[in-house]
């Protein structure tokens, strides 16, 4: 498997799921908003040739191309079952999963990414500087509903660790870099988990 990915983005989930899986892999570092001349630019003809984004993360696998970061947490759970990053045959919990799956990343991550799209990503004449007190907004109103979601457990699903804590602390310090008003109670997951030594492995080599 090779990972292709850059620091202080969605591609670290993706590298402490395969830490977390034991299996054996590469890593690419590619940079964004770089001359598509340069090798290892996100531009470069040859990597849109794999992201036609030119976005991180991608993953390929055997000569498949996966380009969505949580299906490449996905396939790597599918890929190291004894990992237990993804549950396996509770046709329940797999719902629960999914669940949590969908709220992180369309409720709780979708604020963090406009703050940034109207600050930094997106060309100057489309930013709209009002989105960014709709993003606080947004994220407080998540953040009340994951309260409820979650319900102070330690995991967010069946008490063990998950693709899913992956997705939360990783969307939690980056909420926390970002200056959201994070709970203290989250700001405790975020180094609950970062302390994994998967996790520290992965920030090694991610930068
Ligand atoms: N839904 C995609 C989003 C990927 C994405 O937007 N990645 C960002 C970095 S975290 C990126 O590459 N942005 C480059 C750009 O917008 O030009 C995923 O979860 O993998």
């Amino acid at each position: 498997m090779k990972l292709y990915g850059m620091q202080q983005s969605r591609s670290f989930r993706c590298l402490w799921a395969l830490e977390e899986s034991g299996l054996e892999y590469e890593y690419e570092p590619i940079k964004l908003r770089t001359n598509e001349n340069e090798p290892d630019s996100a531009q470069n003809p040859n990597y849109l040739a794999i992201n036609i984004q030119g976005k991180v993360p991608t993953l390929i696998d055997d000569g498949m191309t996966l380009t969505e970061s949580f299906a490449i947490l996905n396939h790597i759970a599918r890929r190291a079952p004894a990992s237990g990053l993804r549950p396996a045959e509770d046709v329940k919990l797999i719902a629960k999963y999914d669940e949590m799956a969908c709220f992180v990343l369309t409720e709780l991550e979708q604020p963090l990414w406009s703050k940034g799209k109207h600050t930094f990503a997106l060309p100057e004449e489309q930013r709209i500087p009002e989105m960014l007190e709709t993003a606080n907004f947004e994220f407080a109103k998540a953040i009340r509903a994951l309260d409820h979601l979650i319900d102070g457990s330690k995991f967010a699903i069946a008490n063990s660790f998950s693709a899913i804590d992956i997705l939360l602390a990783q969307t939690f310090n980056w909420a926390i870099r970002f200056q959201f008003d994070v709970p203290q109670i989250y700001i405790d997951l975020r180094d609950r988990h970062y302390s994994r030594a998967a996790a520290k492995r992965a920030l090694e080599i991610i930068g």
